[in-house]
Protein backbone atom coordinates (compact mmCIF):
# COMPACT_ATOMS: atom_id res chain seq x y z
CA UNK A 1 0.00 0.00 0.00
CA UNK A 2 1.75 3.19 -0.79
CA UNK A 3 1.94 6.37 1.92
CA UNK A 4 -0.39 9.25 1.12
CA UNK A 5 2.98 11.26 0.19
CA UNK A 6 3.52 8.53 -2.80
CA UNK A 7 -0.53 8.44 -3.78
CA UNK A 8 -0.43 12.18 -3.90
CA UNK A 9 3.02 12.49 -5.57
CA UNK A 10 1.33 9.93 -8.27
CA UNK A 11 -1.92 11.65 -8.73
CA UNK A 12 -0.23 15.01 -8.88
CA UNK A 13 2.31 13.81 -11.41
CA UNK A 14 -0.72 12.19 -13.21
CA UNK A 15 -2.86 15.80 -13.37
CA UNK A 16 0.38 17.61 -14.65
CA UNK A 17 0.77 19.44 -11.65
CA UNK A 18 5.12 18.97 -11.03
CA UNK A 19 5.31 22.52 -9.95
CA UNK A 20 4.78 23.36 -6.28
CA UNK A 21 4.63 26.66 -5.12
CA UNK A 22 5.54 27.35 -1.24
CA UNK A 23 7.48 28.45 1.90
CA UNK A 24 8.15 25.65 4.16
CA UNK A 25 8.14 25.05 8.07
CA UNK A 26 8.13 22.32 10.18
CA UNK A 27 4.76 20.93 9.50
CA UNK A 28 5.08 20.48 5.82
CA UNK A 29 8.65 19.10 5.90
CA UNK A 30 7.35 15.31 5.51
CA UNK A 31 6.39 16.24 1.69
CA UNK A 32 9.57 16.59 0.86
CA UNK A 33 11.07 13.21 1.71
CA UNK A 34 12.12 11.56 -1.44
CA UNK A 35 11.08 14.92 -3.12
CA UNK A 36 10.55 13.42 -6.54
CA UNK A 37 13.00 14.29 -9.30
CA UNK A 38 10.73 15.12 -11.84
CA UNK A 39 9.17 17.85 -9.21
CA UNK A 40 10.22 21.78 -9.09
CA UNK A 41 9.65 23.37 -5.94
CA UNK A 42 9.13 27.02 -6.35
CA UNK A 43 10.16 29.20 -3.46
CA UNK A 44 8.47 31.85 -2.48
CA UNK A 45 10.01 34.25 0.96
CA UNK A 46 6.78 35.39 1.94
CA UNK A 47 3.05 33.32 1.41
CA UNK A 48 1.00 35.89 -0.56
CA UNK A 49 4.44 36.39 -2.90
CA UNK A 50 3.82 32.47 -2.86
CA UNK A 51 0.16 32.60 -3.54
CA UNK A 52 0.62 35.37 -6.02
CA UNK A 53 3.04 32.97 -8.26
CA UNK A 54 0.67 29.93 -8.41
CA UNK A 55 -1.91 32.63 -9.20
CA UNK A 56 0.29 34.10 -12.54
CA UNK A 57 1.02 30.70 -13.43
CA UNK A 58 -1.78 28.97 -13.10
CA UNK A 59 -3.43 31.29 -15.72
CA UNK A 60 -0.75 31.29 -17.85
CA UNK A 61 -1.14 27.29 -17.94
CA UNK A 62 -4.53 26.74 -17.77
CA UNK A 63 -4.47 24.00 -15.42
CA UNK A 64 -4.28 24.54 -11.88
CA UNK A 65 -1.05 25.53 -9.57
CA UNK A 66 -0.60 23.79 -6.20
CA UNK A 67 0.19 25.98 -3.45
CA UNK A 68 2.19 24.72 -0.32
CA UNK A 69 1.79 26.83 2.65
CA UNK A 70 2.71 26.90 6.56
CA UNK A 71 -0.09 26.60 9.02
CA UNK A 72 -2.46 28.97 9.88
CA UNK A 73 0.22 32.67 9.61
CA UNK A 74 1.16 31.66 6.74
CA UNK A 75 -2.40 31.17 5.35
CA UNK A 76 -2.79 34.61 7.46
CA UNK A 77 0.21 36.07 5.10
CA UNK A 78 -1.42 34.40 1.85
CA UNK A 79 -4.88 35.47 2.42
CA UNK A 80 -4.56 38.80 0.16
CA UNK A 81 -3.66 36.89 -2.55
CA UNK A 82 -6.50 34.06 -2.12
CA UNK A 83 -8.71 37.20 -1.93
CA UNK A 84 -7.49 37.81 -5.45
CA UNK A 85 -7.49 34.29 -6.75
CA UNK A 86 -10.65 33.83 -5.61
CA UNK A 87 -11.59 37.21 -7.85
CA UNK A 88 -9.70 36.02 -10.59
CA UNK A 89 -11.47 32.83 -10.72
CA UNK A 90 -7.57 31.29 -10.71
CA UNK A 91 -7.70 27.29 -10.45
CA UNK A 92 -5.33 26.96 -7.28
CA UNK A 93 -4.84 23.93 -4.82
CA UNK A 94 -4.04 25.20 -1.34
CA UNK A 95 -2.31 23.24 1.01
CA UNK A 96 -1.32 23.93 4.51
CA UNK A 97 0.53 21.91 6.92
CA UNK A 98 -1.04 21.74 10.15
CA UNK A 99 0.17 19.95 13.53
CA UNK A 100 -0.02 16.46 14.55
CA UNK A 101 -3.01 15.08 15.05
CA UNK A 102 -2.53 13.22 18.42
CA UNK A 103 -1.14 16.58 19.72
CA UNK A 104 -3.85 18.87 18.46
CA UNK A 105 -6.04 18.75 21.69
CA UNK A 106 -3.44 20.26 23.63
CA UNK A 107 -3.14 24.01 21.25
CA UNK A 108 0.46 23.13 19.67
CA UNK A 109 3.03 25.95 18.55
CA UNK A 110 1.83 26.59 14.75
CA UNK A 111 -1.68 24.71 15.40
CA UNK A 112 -4.62 26.31 13.17
CA UNK A 113 -7.70 25.86 15.06
CA UNK A 114 -10.21 24.84 12.94
CA UNK A 115 -8.16 25.13 9.78
CA UNK A 116 -10.40 24.69 6.86
CA UNK A 117 -12.31 27.83 7.86
CA UNK A 118 -9.55 30.23 8.00
CA UNK A 119 -9.28 30.49 4.29
CA UNK A 120 -12.81 30.94 4.11
CA UNK A 121 -14.77 32.44 2.09
CA UNK A 122 -12.35 33.24 -0.40
CA UNK A 123 -11.98 29.44 -1.46
CA UNK A 124 -14.14 27.19 -3.35
CA UNK A 125 -14.00 24.75 -0.67
CA UNK A 126 -11.73 23.74 2.17
CA UNK A 127 -11.28 20.89 4.46
CA UNK A 128 -8.86 18.81 6.61
CA UNK A 129 -9.64 15.35 6.07
CA UNK A 130 -11.26 13.41 9.04
CA UNK A 131 -8.49 10.59 8.76
CA UNK A 132 -4.99 10.92 7.23
CA UNK A 133 -5.32 8.44 5.02
CA UNK A 134 -8.36 10.21 3.13
CA UNK A 135 -5.68 13.31 2.17
CA UNK A 136 -5.13 12.34 -1.61
CA UNK A 137 -8.82 11.55 -1.67
CA UNK A 138 -9.21 15.42 -0.84
CA UNK A 139 -6.50 16.44 -3.42
CA UNK A 140 -8.17 15.31 -6.36
CA UNK A 141 -11.63 16.76 -5.23
CA UNK A 142 -9.99 19.65 -4.79
CA UNK A 143 -8.22 19.42 -7.92
CA UNK A 144 -11.49 19.11 -9.55
CA UNK A 145 -13.32 21.03 -8.05
CA UNK A 146 -10.86 24.05 -8.77
CA UNK A 147 -10.86 23.53 -12.18
CA UNK A 148 -14.70 23.48 -12.77
CA UNK A 149 -15.92 26.51 -14.42
CA UNK A 150 -15.90 29.17 -12.42
CA UNK A 151 -12.47 28.49 -11.27
CA UNK A 152 -11.11 29.35 -8.06
CA UNK A 153 -8.89 28.15 -5.54
CA UNK A 154 -9.66 25.15 -3.18
CA UNK A 155 -7.82 24.20 0.12
CA UNK A 156 -6.80 20.95 2.15
CA UNK A 157 -5.16 21.15 5.58
CA UNK A 158 -2.69 18.42 6.22
CA UNK A 159 -1.66 17.28 9.82
CA UNK A 160 2.13 16.46 9.54
CA UNK A 161 1.58 12.92 10.74
CA UNK A 162 -0.77 11.76 7.42
CA UNK A 163 2.49 12.21 4.77
CA UNK A 164 3.27 8.88 6.41
CA UNK A 165 0.03 6.91 6.87
CA UNK A 166 -1.04 4.35 4.34
CA UNK A 167 -3.41 5.53 1.59
CA UNK A 168 -5.26 3.96 -1.27
CA UNK A 169 -3.96 5.07 -4.33
CA UNK A 170 -6.21 7.81 -6.75
CA UNK A 171 -5.99 7.19 -10.73
CA UNK A 172 -6.65 10.17 -12.03
CA UNK A 173 -10.18 10.72 -13.72
CA UNK A 174 -11.83 12.22 -16.75
CA UNK A 175 -14.30 15.24 -15.26
CA UNK A 176 -15.12 17.85 -17.90
CA UNK A 177 -14.76 21.36 -16.55
CA UNK A 178 -16.96 23.83 -18.71
CA UNK A 179 -20.62 24.66 -18.71
CA UNK A 180 -22.42 24.45 -22.04
CA UNK A 181 -25.05 26.89 -22.92
CA UNK A 182 -28.53 26.32 -23.06
CA UNK A 183 -29.40 26.15 -26.78
CA UNK A 184 -33.05 27.42 -26.60
CA UNK A 185 -31.74 30.92 -24.72
CA UNK A 186 -28.61 31.08 -27.53
CA UNK A 187 -31.20 31.19 -29.98
CA UNK A 188 -33.61 33.87 -28.25
CA UNK A 189 -30.06 35.67 -27.47
CA UNK A 190 -29.30 35.68 -31.07
CA UNK A 191 -33.23 36.89 -32.36
CA UNK A 192 -32.68 39.74 -30.10
CA UNK A 193 -28.97 40.98 -31.31
CA UNK A 194 -30.83 40.39 -35.08
CA UNK A 195 -33.41 42.72 -34.11
CA UNK A 196 -31.16 45.80 -31.86
CA UNK A 197 -30.82 48.79 -34.27
CA UNK A 198 -27.65 49.62 -32.07
CA UNK A 199 -26.21 46.93 -29.89
CA UNK A 200 -23.42 47.35 -27.67
CA UNK A 201 -20.57 44.78 -26.24
CA UNK A 202 -19.42 45.24 -22.88
CA UNK A 203 -16.29 42.58 -22.38
CA UNK A 204 -15.11 41.67 -19.51
CA UNK A 205 -12.31 38.92 -17.84
CA UNK A 206 -14.33 36.19 -18.89
CA UNK A 207 -13.75 36.60 -22.65
CA UNK A 208 -9.87 35.70 -22.29
CA UNK A 209 -9.95 33.30 -19.36
CA UNK A 210 -12.61 31.26 -21.03
CA UNK A 211 -10.58 31.65 -24.84
CA UNK A 212 -13.08 33.83 -26.16
CA UNK A 213 -11.13 36.49 -27.91
CA UNK A 214 -11.63 35.66 -31.50
CA UNK A 215 -15.48 34.19 -30.88
CA UNK A 216 -16.13 38.01 -29.60
CA UNK A 217 -14.14 39.82 -32.32
CA UNK A 218 -16.12 38.26 -35.26
CA UNK A 219 -19.02 38.47 -33.12
CA UNK A 220 -18.97 42.40 -32.63
CA UNK A 221 -17.84 42.57 -36.40
CA UNK A 222 -20.84 40.72 -37.47
CA UNK A 223 -23.33 42.76 -35.83
CA UNK A 224 -20.89 46.37 -36.44
CA UNK A 225 -21.32 46.75 -32.68
CA UNK A 226 -19.16 49.00 -30.44
CA UNK A 227 -17.01 47.24 -27.74
CA UNK A 228 -16.15 48.44 -24.63
CA UNK A 229 -13.40 46.88 -21.69
CA UNK A 230 -16.00 46.40 -18.57
CA UNK A 231 -14.89 48.52 -15.47
CA UNK A 232 -11.61 47.54 -13.91
CA UNK A 233 -11.67 44.20 -16.19
CA UNK A 234 -8.23 42.34 -14.99
CA UNK A 235 -7.38 40.99 -18.54
CA UNK A 236 -7.77 42.16 -21.82
CA UNK A 237 -10.80 41.29 -23.86
CA UNK A 238 -10.67 42.56 -27.25
CA UNK A 239 -7.83 43.87 -29.42
CA UNK A 240 -7.66 48.07 -28.29
CA UNK A 241 -6.63 49.04 -31.69
CA UNK A 242 -9.66 47.50 -33.16
CA UNK A 243 -11.75 50.32 -35.59
CA UNK A 244 -14.80 48.93 -33.12
CA UNK A 245 -13.21 49.35 -30.12
CA UNK A 246 -14.64 52.34 -27.97
CA UNK A 247 -12.48 52.60 -24.38
CA UNK A 248 -12.76 51.48 -20.95
CA UNK A 249 -16.04 51.77 -18.93
CA UNK A 250 -15.08 53.34 -15.47
CA UNK A 251 -16.14 51.87 -12.48
CA UNK A 252 -18.97 54.36 -11.59
CA UNK A 253 -22.85 53.68 -12.30
CA UNK A 254 -23.84 57.18 -13.77
CA UNK A 255 -20.59 57.49 -16.53
CA UNK A 256 -21.46 53.82 -17.72
CA UNK A 257 -25.48 54.67 -18.90
CA UNK A 258 -23.94 57.94 -19.60
CA UNK A 259 -21.59 56.46 -21.75
CA UNK A 260 -24.09 52.98 -22.78
CA UNK A 261 -27.03 55.73 -23.87
CA UNK A 262 -27.95 55.28 -27.40
CA UNK A 263 -27.84 51.83 -27.57
CA UNK A 264 -30.99 49.51 -27.24
CA UNK A 265 -29.08 46.57 -26.69
CA UNK A 266 -26.49 46.65 -23.99
CA UNK A 267 -24.45 42.41 -24.61
CA UNK A 268 -22.04 42.11 -21.23
CA UNK A 269 -19.85 39.16 -22.20
CA UNK A 270 -17.82 37.55 -19.56
CA UNK A 271 -18.41 40.25 -17.49
CA UNK A 272 -20.47 41.38 -14.11
CA UNK A 273 -23.22 44.08 -14.54
CA UNK A 274 -21.20 45.90 -13.68
CA UNK A 275 -17.85 46.63 -11.13
CA UNK A 276 -18.45 49.81 -9.52
CA UNK A 277 -15.83 51.13 -7.07
CA UNK A 278 -17.92 54.11 -5.80
CA UNK A 279 -21.19 54.64 -4.58
CA UNK A 280 -23.50 55.67 -7.24
CA UNK A 281 -27.56 55.47 -7.72
CA UNK A 282 -30.33 55.61 -10.30
CA UNK A 283 -30.73 52.55 -12.92
CA UNK A 284 -27.44 50.42 -14.02
CA UNK A 285 -28.15 50.60 -18.02
CA UNK A 286 -29.95 53.59 -19.67
CA UNK A 287 -33.58 53.93 -19.67
CA UNK A 288 -34.96 52.01 -22.77
CA UNK A 289 -31.96 49.71 -23.22
CA UNK A 290 -32.22 46.23 -22.34
CA UNK A 291 -29.61 43.75 -21.41
CA UNK A 292 -28.18 40.10 -21.86
CA UNK A 293 -25.08 38.73 -20.38
CA UNK A 294 -22.84 35.63 -21.35
CA UNK A 295 -21.29 34.69 -18.03
CA UNK A 296 -19.42 31.37 -16.84
CA UNK A 297 -20.13 32.45 -13.01
CA UNK A 298 -23.90 31.59 -11.32
CA UNK A 299 -23.44 33.69 -8.83
CA UNK A 300 -22.41 36.67 -10.75
CA UNK A 301 -25.72 35.69 -12.94
CA UNK A 302 -27.46 35.63 -9.27
CA UNK A 303 -26.87 39.28 -8.80
CA UNK A 304 -26.88 40.37 -11.94
CA UNK A 305 -29.80 43.35 -11.40
CA UNK A 306 -31.70 42.84 -14.57
CA UNK A 307 -31.64 41.49 -17.92
CA UNK A 308 -31.31 37.55 -19.14
CA UNK A 309 -28.47 35.90 -18.55
CA UNK A 310 -26.61 32.72 -20.01
CA UNK A 311 -24.68 30.93 -17.66
CA UNK A 312 -22.03 29.18 -19.70
CA UNK A 313 -18.24 28.79 -20.48
CA UNK A 314 -17.85 32.34 -22.69
CA UNK A 315 -16.55 30.64 -25.97
CA UNK A 316 -19.61 27.96 -26.16
CA UNK A 317 -22.08 30.65 -25.29
CA UNK A 318 -20.44 33.36 -28.08
CA UNK A 319 -19.76 30.60 -30.77
CA UNK A 320 -23.67 29.43 -30.29
CA UNK A 321 -24.99 32.89 -31.08
CA UNK A 322 -22.60 33.40 -34.11
CA UNK A 323 -24.04 30.32 -35.40
CA UNK A 324 -27.47 31.45 -34.78
CA UNK A 325 -27.62 35.17 -35.74
CA UNK A 326 -27.45 37.11 -38.97
CA UNK A 327 -27.83 40.33 -38.64
CA UNK A 328 -29.52 43.53 -40.76
CA UNK A 329 -26.96 45.40 -42.46
CA UNK A 330 -25.61 47.81 -40.09
CA UNK A 331 -23.79 51.57 -40.51
CA UNK A 332 -20.41 50.84 -38.74
CA UNK A 333 -20.17 52.72 -35.82
CA UNK A 334 -16.91 54.68 -34.62
CA UNK A 335 -14.78 53.37 -31.69
CA UNK A 336 -11.84 55.26 -30.21
CA UNK A 337 -9.18 57.43 -31.87
CA UNK A 338 -5.52 57.34 -30.88
CA UNK A 339 -4.62 60.17 -28.43
CA UNK A 340 -2.00 62.44 -30.46
CA UNK A 341 1.67 61.75 -29.43
CA UNK A 342 3.39 63.19 -26.68
CA UNK A 343 6.99 64.42 -26.81
CA UNK A 344 9.94 64.72 -24.10
CA UNK A 345 9.38 68.55 -23.76
CA UNK A 346 7.02 67.96 -21.16
CA UNK A 347 9.32 65.46 -19.08
CA UNK A 348 8.89 61.98 -17.86
CA UNK A 349 5.13 61.94 -17.92
CA UNK A 350 3.47 58.90 -17.41
CA UNK A 351 2.15 59.49 -20.88
CA UNK A 352 5.55 59.19 -22.29
CA UNK A 353 6.95 56.10 -20.09
CA UNK A 354 3.71 54.47 -21.57
CA UNK A 355 4.01 55.41 -25.22
CA UNK A 356 7.66 54.65 -24.98
CA UNK A 357 7.19 51.05 -23.43
CA UNK A 358 4.72 51.09 -26.63
CA UNK A 359 7.29 51.99 -28.83
CA UNK A 360 9.84 49.26 -27.64
CA UNK A 361 8.39 46.44 -26.11
CA UNK A 362 8.39 43.40 -28.24
CA UNK A 363 5.31 42.25 -29.79
CA UNK A 364 4.88 39.17 -28.38
CA UNK A 365 5.36 40.46 -24.60
CA UNK A 366 2.76 39.92 -21.64
CA UNK A 367 2.29 43.01 -19.61
CA UNK A 368 1.08 42.71 -16.32
CA UNK A 369 0.15 45.96 -14.22
CA UNK A 370 -0.71 47.58 -10.56
CA UNK A 371 -0.24 50.68 -10.74
CA UNK A 372 -3.39 52.40 -9.95
CA UNK A 373 -3.60 55.84 -11.06
CA UNK A 374 -1.35 55.26 -14.27
CA UNK A 375 -4.34 52.60 -15.76
CA UNK A 376 -6.03 55.32 -17.20
CA UNK A 377 -2.68 56.52 -19.24
CA UNK A 378 -1.81 53.14 -19.74
CA UNK A 379 -5.45 52.25 -21.58
CA UNK A 380 -4.36 55.49 -23.73
CA UNK A 381 -0.91 54.71 -25.04
CA UNK A 382 -0.25 51.39 -24.63
CA UNK A 383 -2.70 49.23 -26.26
CA UNK A 384 -3.04 46.08 -26.14
CA UNK A 385 -3.64 43.71 -29.06
CA UNK A 386 -3.33 39.84 -28.04
CA UNK A 387 -5.25 37.34 -26.29
CA UNK A 388 -3.62 36.33 -22.99
CA UNK A 389 -1.10 39.20 -22.75
CA UNK A 390 -2.54 41.42 -20.22
CA UNK A 391 -3.13 40.30 -16.55
CA UNK A 392 -3.74 42.57 -13.16
CA UNK A 393 -5.93 41.93 -10.24
CA UNK A 394 -9.63 41.75 -10.82
CA UNK A 395 -10.04 42.09 -6.48
CA UNK A 396 -8.24 45.83 -5.99
CA UNK A 397 -5.93 44.12 -3.57
CA UNK A 398 -2.53 45.30 -4.03
CA UNK A 399 0.24 43.11 -3.72
CA UNK A 400 -0.57 40.35 -6.34
CA UNK A 401 0.78 41.44 -9.56
CA UNK A 402 4.30 41.30 -9.34
CA UNK A 403 4.31 37.52 -7.72
CA UNK A 404 1.77 37.08 -10.43
CA UNK A 405 4.44 38.81 -13.54
CA UNK A 406 7.02 35.86 -11.87
CA UNK A 407 4.66 33.07 -12.16
CA UNK A 408 3.76 34.02 -15.48
CA UNK A 409 7.16 34.59 -16.56
CA UNK A 410 7.95 30.86 -15.13
CA UNK A 411 4.96 29.65 -16.70
CA UNK A 412 6.25 31.11 -20.38
CA UNK A 413 9.29 30.02 -22.51
CA UNK A 414 12.53 31.34 -22.29
CA UNK A 415 11.98 33.89 -25.12
CA UNK A 416 8.82 35.82 -24.19
CA UNK A 417 9.36 38.63 -22.46
CA UNK A 418 6.82 39.74 -19.13
CA UNK A 419 7.21 43.72 -18.48
CA UNK A 420 5.58 44.74 -15.45
CA UNK A 421 4.07 47.95 -14.87
CA UNK A 422 4.33 48.62 -10.76
CA UNK A 423 3.32 51.68 -8.77
CA UNK A 424 6.20 52.26 -6.17
CA UNK A 425 3.53 51.62 -3.42
CA UNK A 426 2.40 48.38 -5.35
CA UNK A 427 5.45 47.17 -5.30
CA UNK A 428 6.32 47.50 -1.97
CA UNK A 429 3.12 44.87 -0.60
CA UNK A 430 5.29 42.43 -2.47
CA UNK A 431 8.58 43.18 -3.09
CA UNK A 432 10.20 39.92 -2.00
CA UNK A 433 8.97 38.61 -5.70
CA UNK A 434 12.46 39.84 -6.97
CA UNK A 435 14.37 37.55 -5.27
CA UNK A 436 12.37 34.43 -7.01
CA UNK A 437 12.28 36.35 -10.35
CA UNK A 438 16.41 36.16 -9.58
CA UNK A 439 16.57 32.80 -8.07
CA UNK A 440 15.09 31.60 -11.65
CA UNK A 441 16.77 33.85 -13.85
CA UNK A 442 13.27 34.83 -15.24
CA UNK A 443 13.47 36.96 -18.53
CA UNK A 444 11.43 40.04 -16.97
CA UNK A 445 11.51 44.04 -17.01
CA UNK A 446 9.85 45.27 -13.75
CA UNK A 447 8.94 49.24 -14.79
CA UNK A 448 8.20 51.29 -11.04
CA UNK A 449 5.90 53.92 -11.95
CA UNK A 450 7.31 56.14 -9.09
CA UNK A 451 5.31 59.02 -8.62
CA UNK A 452 6.56 59.01 -4.78
CA UNK A 453 3.36 58.07 -3.21
CA UNK A 454 -0.04 56.49 -3.31
CA UNK A 455 -1.47 58.82 -6.04
CA UNK A 456 -4.56 57.02 -6.99
CA UNK A 457 -6.38 57.90 -3.01
CA UNK A 458 -6.10 61.40 -4.19
CA UNK A 459 -8.36 60.81 -6.89
CA UNK A 460 -11.22 60.41 -3.88
CA UNK A 461 -10.32 63.33 -2.37
CA UNK A 462 -13.72 65.35 -3.56
CA UNK A 463 -15.87 62.46 -4.08
CA UNK A 464 -14.96 62.10 -0.02
CA UNK A 465 -14.64 65.87 0.70
CA UNK A 466 -10.97 65.33 2.06
CA UNK A 467 -8.93 68.38 2.09
CA UNK A 468 -5.66 66.90 3.04
CA UNK A 469 -4.45 63.25 2.62
CA UNK A 470 -2.50 61.81 5.41
CA UNK A 471 -0.21 58.63 4.86
CA UNK A 472 -0.10 58.70 1.14
CA UNK A 473 3.93 60.01 0.89
CA UNK A 474 6.47 57.57 0.43
CA UNK A 475 9.68 59.22 0.07
CA UNK A 476 13.45 57.10 0.40
CA UNK A 477 12.50 54.18 -1.39
CA UNK A 478 15.69 53.02 -3.35
CA UNK A 479 13.86 50.58 -5.99
CA UNK A 480 17.83 50.05 -7.68
CA UNK A 481 19.43 49.27 -3.88
CA UNK A 482 16.21 47.40 -3.44
CA UNK A 483 16.62 45.19 -6.94
CA UNK A 484 20.64 44.66 -6.20
CA UNK A 485 20.06 43.51 -2.88
CA UNK A 486 17.47 40.58 -4.24
CA UNK A 487 20.36 39.90 -6.64
CA UNK A 488 18.26 41.67 -9.54
CA UNK A 489 19.76 44.25 -12.07
CA UNK A 490 18.48 47.85 -11.85
CA UNK A 491 19.04 51.37 -13.07
CA UNK A 492 16.82 54.58 -11.91
CA UNK A 493 15.73 57.26 -15.01
CA UNK A 494 14.91 60.97 -14.12
CA UNK A 495 15.07 62.78 -17.34
CA UNK A 496 12.93 62.06 -19.97
CA UNK A 497 15.64 61.81 -22.49
CA UNK A 498 17.54 59.04 -21.10
CA UNK A 499 13.97 56.80 -20.85
CA UNK A 500 14.62 54.90 -24.61
CA UNK A 501 17.74 53.61 -24.03
CA UNK A 502 17.51 53.06 -20.67
CA UNK A 503 13.73 50.90 -21.32
CA UNK A 504 15.80 48.95 -24.42
CA UNK A 505 18.66 48.20 -22.02
CA UNK A 506 15.88 46.45 -19.68
CA UNK A 507 14.08 45.03 -22.10
CA UNK A 508 16.91 42.72 -23.57
CA UNK A 509 17.99 41.79 -20.16
CA UNK A 510 18.07 37.74 -19.60
CA UNK A 511 17.38 37.82 -16.30
CA UNK A 512 14.88 40.25 -14.17
CA UNK A 513 16.05 43.83 -14.50
CA UNK A 514 14.33 46.55 -12.69
CA UNK A 515 13.95 50.05 -14.09
CA UNK A 516 13.51 52.78 -11.53
CA UNK A 517 11.37 55.49 -13.47
CA UNK A 518 11.21 58.71 -11.48
CA UNK A 519 7.79 59.84 -13.62
CA UNK A 520 7.24 63.89 -13.09
CA UNK A 521 3.44 64.04 -14.25
CA UNK A 522 0.53 62.20 -15.50
C1 LIG B 1 -3.91 45.44 -0.07
C2 LIG B 1 -4.32 46.85 -0.33
N1 LIG B 1 -4.03 47.82 0.55
C3 LIG B 1 -4.37 49.09 0.30
C4 LIG B 1 -5.04 49.43 -0.84
C5 LIG B 1 -5.50 50.87 -1.09
N2 LIG B 1 -4.80 51.49 -2.23
C6 LIG B 1 -5.36 51.60 -3.45
S1 LIG B 1 -4.42 52.36 -4.54
C7 LIG B 1 -3.20 52.61 -3.41
C8 LIG B 1 -1.95 53.32 -3.77
C9 LIG B 1 -1.04 52.54 -4.64
O1 LIG B 1 0.13 53.25 -4.84
P1 LIG B 1 1.04 53.08 -6.10
O2 LIG B 1 1.21 51.66 -6.44
O3 LIG B 1 2.28 53.87 -5.90
O4 LIG B 1 0.20 53.68 -7.28
P2 LIG B 1 -0.38 55.14 -7.48
O5 LIG B 1 -1.58 55.24 -6.63
O6 LIG B 1 0.68 56.10 -7.06
O7 LIG B 1 -0.71 55.18 -8.92
C10 LIG B 1 -3.57 52.07 -2.18
C11 LIG B 1 -2.71 52.11 -0.96
C12 LIG B 1 -5.37 48.38 -1.73
N3 LIG B 1 -6.05 48.58 -2.85
N4 LIG B 1 -4.97 47.11 -1.47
Amino acid sequence: MPTVREAAVCLMRELGLTTIFGNPGSTELPLFRDFPADFRYVLGLQESVVVGMADGYAQATGNAAVVNLHSAAGVGHAMGNIFTAYRNRTPMVITAGQQARSILPFEPFLFASDAARLPEPYVKWAVEPARGEDVPLAIARAYYLAMQEPCGPTFVSIPVDDWDKPADAIPPRTVSRALYPDQTLAADIAAMLDRSERPVFVVGFGVDRNNAWDDVVSLAERHQALVWASPMSSRCSFPERHPLFAGFLPPMREKIVQLLDGHDLIVALGAPVFTYHIEGFGPHIPPGSSLVQIVDDPNVAAWTPLGTTLVCNVRHGVSAILERSSPPRRSAPRGRSAPPRVNADGGLSIAFLMQTLADLRPADSILVEESPSSRKTMQAHLPIERPQSFFTCASGGLGHSMPAAVGIALARSQNQRVIGLFGDGSAMYSIQSLWSAADLQLPMTIVIVNNGGYAALSEFTAHFNIKQLIGTKLPGLDFVGLAKAMACDGARVERADDLAPALQNALQSPGPFVLDVAVTSA
